[in-house]
């Protein structure tokens, strides 16, 4: 028996080449694996040796040979392959170890130059797993490090079954489906096309989750491995349970809000819709505000916060039922207080992130589209009123807009004085939304101001929000009968703002 190992992650690798001799196994192996091994006292036959040619072009050619790819390919149950394997003197390979250049360690590296990427691409190795992959019958190929015990298992026990070997096939042609997808990837990248003909997309697993949206859905948590913005996925979970699949979904919609805010911000969010959004001059100021805007719905919710959690803040968040809260850091006291409550999770992420792709699934597919980064450029929207909005108003408009973006539509977000009042969300008509919004924000709504995330096709929403006492709005405006809602709200001595951009989220 004869196994070939070439690998760059040289862990485990000493150990399983003594159990392999040790069985009888003959080792050949490449340059630098070929070392390792030789230094550990094991017997190695150099690659050179097995192909008659030398290791050449920088390493580039090392294995790529039929004296590799016939031992690994030839049929041993076919007399025809045996024949003519012995007519070439190929003997045949019956154990492939190998892991890959490392090609994500490579470009994850912010500053990488093309050139180092390009060599780290591996073409041997993967040639090999494929060959070793393919005749999984007689060939057994071992791709990760940690599949090595169970190898020596099997190898103590008189040599690999079928089924470890197919499994192992599998998770091979996995492996290097993953790795040329990830190269793919980091081409699109350089060439800047967004949307090419087929796309790969490498996901690597985070975690079983225990279950789905519901107990009776199977569900997992994947992660893209070169994203770089903060992610879930990167999060650091200093106390509490497990995440759970909605868990993760919200705490993202969180995130997601979060990041519209330099200043010190808190968004609290329920079922992926924020309940409480606010800024403030602290972080528990900004908290307090946040509570205040719905201290129904924040039971059982998520709150994010872009400050460290001081003991001010985590005193006011001790004392309601939260599912998560994350924040940048918790000081030492403000950690000690919250995690005297078994079940809260909390959780160290800083929000700054970059932006990207986002995939929804369809029933059979996938659409794929950018990530909706438009920001409210004070330049481009306009005062369509006769009257201007006062200071205070602007900034109740900004946090307005910013809130609504994140609101699932059709969406009404109300603010005032740097908190949200009133969110009506997910309504099948803009006035339905409204009116939800409206009817949260009670006395609130005197002089506040309301964000819609698309135009108003009609004055109604104007004047249920002038009814309501709300003095300031924006919208996207483009409806042909922006002329009602415009006259309305002159009438009502509104201002009104048209920013020229949608935020549908449906
Ligand atoms: O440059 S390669 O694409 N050409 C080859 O022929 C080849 N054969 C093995 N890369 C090749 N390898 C890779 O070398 C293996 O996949 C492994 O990652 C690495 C091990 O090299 P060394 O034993 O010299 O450390």
């Amino acid at each position: 028996m004869r196994a070939l190992i070439s690998v760059s992650d040289k862990t485990g690798i000493v150990e399983l080449g003594q159990a392999m001799h040790q069985a009888g196994i003959e080792l050949v192996s490449t340059g630098g694996t070929h070392q390792v091994l030789e230094a550990a006292g094991l017997p190695v036959i150099g690659i050179s040796e097995v192909t008659q040619f030398p290791e050449m072009l920088d390493g580039r050619v090392k294995t790529l040979h039929p004296m590799v790819h016939g031992g690994l390919l030839g049929r041993r149950d076919l007399e025809s392959h045996r024949e003519q394997m012995a007519e070439q003197q190929i003997k045949p390979i019956d154990f492939v170890v190998v892991n890959l250049y490392p090609f994500k360690e490579t470009v994850m590296n912010e500053d990488v130059s093309y050139a180092d990427a390009i060599e780290n691409i591996d073409i041997g190795g993967p040639s090999m797993i494929r060959s070793a992959a393919k005749n999984h019958a007689a060939v057994t190929v071992v791709v990760d490090p940690a599949d090595y015990a169970d190898v020596i298992n099997e190898i103590h026990l008189g040599g690999t079954t079928f089924e470890t070997r197919q499994k192992l096939a599998a998770k091979a042609f996995r492996h290097t489906a993953a790795y040329d997808a990830l190269i793919a990837d980091y081409f699109l990248t350089q060439t800047g096309e967004k949307f090419p003909d087929q796309l790969t997309i490498t996901l690597e697993k985070v975690q079983d989750l225990r279950y789905g949206e519901n107990p009776h859905q199977e569900a997992a948590f994947y992660k893209t491995p070169i994203y770089r913005g903060a992610s879930l996925a990167s999060a650091k979970q200093l106390h509490g349970k497990e995440l759970s699949y909605n868990n993760i979904q919200d705490a993202n919609a969180a995130l997601e809000i979060l990041d519209e805010f330099r200043e010190a911000a808190a968004v609290v969010v329920k079922h992926m819709n924020p309940c409480g959004v606010a800024v403030g001059p602290t972080i528990d100021e900004a908290f307090r505000r946040a509570h205040a805007a719905d201290p129904v719905s924040i039971f059982g919710g998520i709150v994010a916060l872009n400050r460290e959690v001081d003991l001010a803040t985590a005193e006011q968040l001790s004392g309601i039922f939260l599912e998560i809260i994350i924040a940048p850091s918790f000081t030492e006291e403000a950690f000690t207080l919250l995690a005297a409550k078994k079940n809260l999770r909390l959780l160290e992420l800083d929000v700054k992130r970059v932006q990207a792709i986002r995939y929804t699934a369809v029933a059979g597919g996938m659409l794929v589209q950018d990530s909706d980064d438009e920001t409210l450029d004070d330049a481009s929207a306009r005062v369509v009123t006769d009257r201007k909005p006062t200071a205070a108003e602007w900034e109740d408009l900004k946090l307005a807009w910013r809130a609504v973006k994140h609101v699932k539509s059709n969406a009404i977000v109300i603010a005032k004085d740097e908190v949200t009042v009133g969110v009506g969300a997910g309504q099948m008509n803009r006035v339905g939304s409204a009116n939800i919004a409206i009817t949260q924000a009670g006395d609130k709504a005197i002089g506040a101001a309301m964000g819609s995330d698309a135009f108003f096709p009609m004055g109604d929403t104007v004047e249920a929000a002038a009814a309501a006492g709300i003095t300031a709005i924006i919208q996207p405006g483009g409806s042909i009968r922006d002329q009602e809602s415009i006259d309305a709200c002159n009438k009502h001595g509104i201002t009104m703002i048209f920013t020229n951009v949608r935020h549908f989220k449906h």
